[in-house]
């Protein structure tokens, strides 16, 4: 089934009027991310050349996607919007609630039961507005979308920072929090900073045991986890069209992981091939017609450095495969390095799991690929000797690699297959164990490796590689083998190596399911009830947000100066949490509890200055906003890295913490602040992090006079009688400053639909 092809085509038909336009407004060649950008730039907005980092931009997206984790809070903001319909064509996802712990059947049933409120909430809610709903077991958000929705030189958002991985099909496709998609489905535009150019030119040909998962983990390492913030990642060359479509995706969506606003590469023959075996052949030749819109002008590949803001270049030939982590996705080893780098940092080379598949990984290339290392086990006469788990990404590659004999093959090696979902990839692992807490190594093919993130175990050590260095790490049970170099000792004491790997971009039966688990929506919702129980703990209907009070912000106590990494699963942990999702007030209990305390090194404990006592965070938070008391959260770099969820904005909005202080941010999180009418600032000085004490009373001035661009001070007023005043800054522009003065976004779109 082709999806939207009416829209599809008549994006393209409009296509290159809109970027002949656009060449001639900036009077240069353009980069694809440029195209794709100015042809979908918002009705009404003057054609020029935008200033790259610090223009913001109305768009218009073609499509939002949405998982079950973030969609819930997204439609819950949409259902008070007074919409009959969305605007754009949508989708949700049943992904992330699923908890892997047997194999899949058992944990899809359990989960079906578990979650069955939500899973009927997102099910009438998507059929009353118009939504197309993919059940539980259908697949992962990401995997999904690639496979029936993204189109080369579409726009898409989607609640889910990974959405950046339909850049594989040669979108621009941008996470964003629920209240962004929102927006969009209520029919208004969607603002994006201007983002900066980056462009990787891959030269050379992938062989042997490198795969295109090697090139975004060389990338993190170069860019490290913030050095993509706020730029698009335009990938080109020889390189790039050698490579397969699901390998692109691979690489585009671990962007998220260098904070890039997103990656893309230009339409060519695996794109092609990949929209032909996916049912699109229509999409294909649409696309063909216009391709020379839906890739970079050749004058910006002939000399990049004139085009992009930052070029780097990457030789495939003689790319090695590269081990990232413990703890952080770019910290990056090249597989020949890694008995020395694991000597050194002493980190467990046991490896007690090796699990491949989640949207960054499952492709049918991934896994043929994988497999063919698994087959080489019996073989040659190895054992496996760690676990071994799969989480494929869609019911269309789980089906179409049974049926091909691969599950048959893992079985042989002892593997476990998880259901079609994030599973182990976002804490939803029941692993047998984790709970001792004990020091141990596990290899995946995912994206992130934060503390506790895969088991909840802040001593499990997770290394992110290819899948099939995975499979190869997981066979010899040691994270120092090198397959490139190193022998293995079989069951019969001899010394064998194992072959590089080998595999199928595409099936060559082509690809099959039964059921794909999509559920069409209703012609006409405006019949279907959404119900939601007063009582529920697991939804809540949102009310609006205070507005504010016109006044500088006095007397505010500081809740916590968190110390170092401090991303979005250390404010709003995900897990066992995610059940809480569409209950702001029982999800607000997660508050911050995973970030370290500056003044005590602890997690979730932090000072009360009403008891001059020590609490978890949430409760200390909870006991000021029952006193009418504001707070301030401080932070260092990069704060709120990582996901999309907005609850981590939302939480503390909800329990009254008035502003959120940090050296940077990553930019979802400080749009999703923004959004939920919270103040999102930054150190003019980074060095007066040092200045903030544990006893202060904080003053927040030059409210009255908000206005972008120019700085807001902080008064610090010490416990010892001293006062310190800060310079702080903000990126707010009038509608942004609009969004605080109301109290959130939302209250800004329901004014208007009065
Ligand atoms: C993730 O990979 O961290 C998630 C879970 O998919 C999140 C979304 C969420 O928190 O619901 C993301 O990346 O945006
Ligand atoms: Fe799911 Fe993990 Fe992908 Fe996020 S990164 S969408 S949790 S599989």
């Amino acid at each position: 089934m082709v999806f939207d092809l009416n829209l599809i085509q008549k994006t393209y038909n409009e296509l290159p009027t809109k970027v002949d336009a656009a060449r001639k407004a900036l009077g240069r060649p353009l980069t694809l991310a440029e195209k794709i950008l100015y042809s979908h730039l918002w009705k009404g907005v003057e054609l020029t050349d935008f200033e790259r980092g610090k223009a913001y931009v109305d768009f218009a997206p073609d499509r939002v996607a949405m998982q079950d984790a973030t969609a819930q809070m997204a439609l819950l903001q949409f259902d008070t919007t007074g919409r009959k319909q969305v605007a754009v064509p949508s989708t949700v996802h049943c992904d992330h609630l699923i908890v892997a712990k047997n194999e899949s059947t058992v944990d899809l049933k359990k989960a079906v039961t578990e979650n069955e409120e939500v899973y009927e909430f997102l099910s009438s809610i998507s059929n009353k507005y118009g939504i197309g709903f993919w059940k539980p077991g259908a697949g992962i958000i990401h995997q999904v979308v690639l496979e029936n929705y993204a189109f080369p030189g579409g726009m898409m958002i989607g609640t889910d920072s990974h959405t950046v991985n339909a850049g594989g099909l040669g979108m621009v496709a941008i996470g964003v929090g629920g209240a962004d998609a929102c927006d969009v489905m209520a029919g208004l535009s969607w603002e994006l900073l201007m983002p900066t150019l980056i462009g990787v030119k891959l030269t050379g040909k992938l062989s042997g045991w490198a795969s295109p998962k090697d090139v975004i983990l060389k990338v993190a390492g170069i860019l490290t986890v913030k050095g993509g913030t706020n730029a698009i990642v335009e990938y080109f060359g020889e390189g790039a069209t050698s490579m397969s479509c699901t390998g692109k995706g691979t690489i585009c969506n671990m962007g998220a992981e260098v904070g890039a606003t997103t990656s893309t590469f230009g339409y060519d023959e695996s794109m092609s091939r990949y929209l032909k075996a996916t049912g699109r052949a229509a999409v294909a030749e649409a696309a063909d017609a216009v391709k020379a819109h839906l890739t970079g002008d050749p004058e910006v590949y002939a000399n990049p450095e004139k085009y992009f803001d930052r070029v780097i270049e990457i030789n495939l030939t003689e790319l090695e495969p590269h081990i990232n982590g413990p703890y952080t996705p770019d910290l990056a080893t090249p597989i020949s390095q890694m008995k020395e780098a694991a000597a050194k940092n002493n980190w467990p080379t046991k490896v007690e799991v090796g699990l491949i598949g989640s949207c960054t990984n499952s492709s049918y290339e991934d896994i043929s690929r994988a497999v063919s290392l698994a087959k080489q086990v019996s073989e040659k006469g190895l054992k496996t000797k760690a676990e071994f788990t799969i989480t494929p990404g869609s019911e269309l590659v789980r089906y179409t690699i049974d049926r091909d004999g691969f599950l048959d093959t893992f079985a042989q090696i002892g593997a476990t297959v998880f259901a079609n979902a994030c599973g182990p990839c976002i804490g939803m692992w029941d692993r047998m164990g984790a709970e001792k807490q004990e020091r141990n190594t596990i290899v995946h093919s995912f994206n992130r490796n934060f503390s506790k993130r895969a088991d909840g175990n802040p001593n499990t050590l997770a290394f992110v590689a290819s899948p099939e260095i995975v499979t190869a790490l997981a066979i010899a049970g040691d994270l120092t083998f090198n397959p490139l170099t190193d022998s293995l000792i079989n069951e019969k004491g001899e010394s064998v190596k194992l072959d590089p790997p080998s595999g199928d971009e595409l099936p060559s039966r082509g690809f099959e399911a039964e059921d794909a688990g999509y559920q069409a929506p209703a012609e006409d919702g405006t019949t279907v009830q959404v119900s939601v129980k007063s009582d529920s703990k697991r939804l809540q209907l949102l009310y609006p947000f205070p507005t504010w009070k016109g006044q500088d912000l006095k007397g505010l106590k500081l809740l916590i100066k968190a110390k170092g990494k401090c991303t979005t699963d250390h404010i709003s942990m995900a897990g066992p949490w995610l059940k809480f999702r569409g209950h702001l007030d029982n999800i607000s209990n997660n508050m911050l509890i995973g970030a370290i305390n500056f003044f005590n090194e602890k997690t979730d404990s932090v000072k009360n200055q009403l008891t001059g006592e020590y609490g978890t965070v949430p409760l200390t938070q909870r006991a000021y906003k029952a006193a009418g008391i504001g707070s301030l959260v401080v932070g260092d770099e990069n704060y709120g890295e990582g996901s999309s969820r907005e609850h981590a904005a939302m939480e503390p909005r909800h329990l009254g913490v008035s502003a959120v202080l940090v050296k940077s941010f990553a930019r979802i999180h400080e749009t999703n602040l923004k959004k939920q009418g919270m103040l999102a600032l930054t150190f003019s000085n980074k060095e007066d992090y040092t200045k903030i004490q544990e006893d202060d009373n904080i003053d927040i001035v030059g409210l009255t006079s908000f206005t972008p661009g120019k700085p807001l001070h902080l008064v610090l007023n010490h416990k010892d009688g001293s006062i310190e005043t800060l310079e702080v800054l903000h990126s707010y522009n009038e509608q942004q400053i609009e969004w605080f003065k109301s109290g959130g976004a939302l209250n800004v779109i329901r004014a208007n639909s009065i």
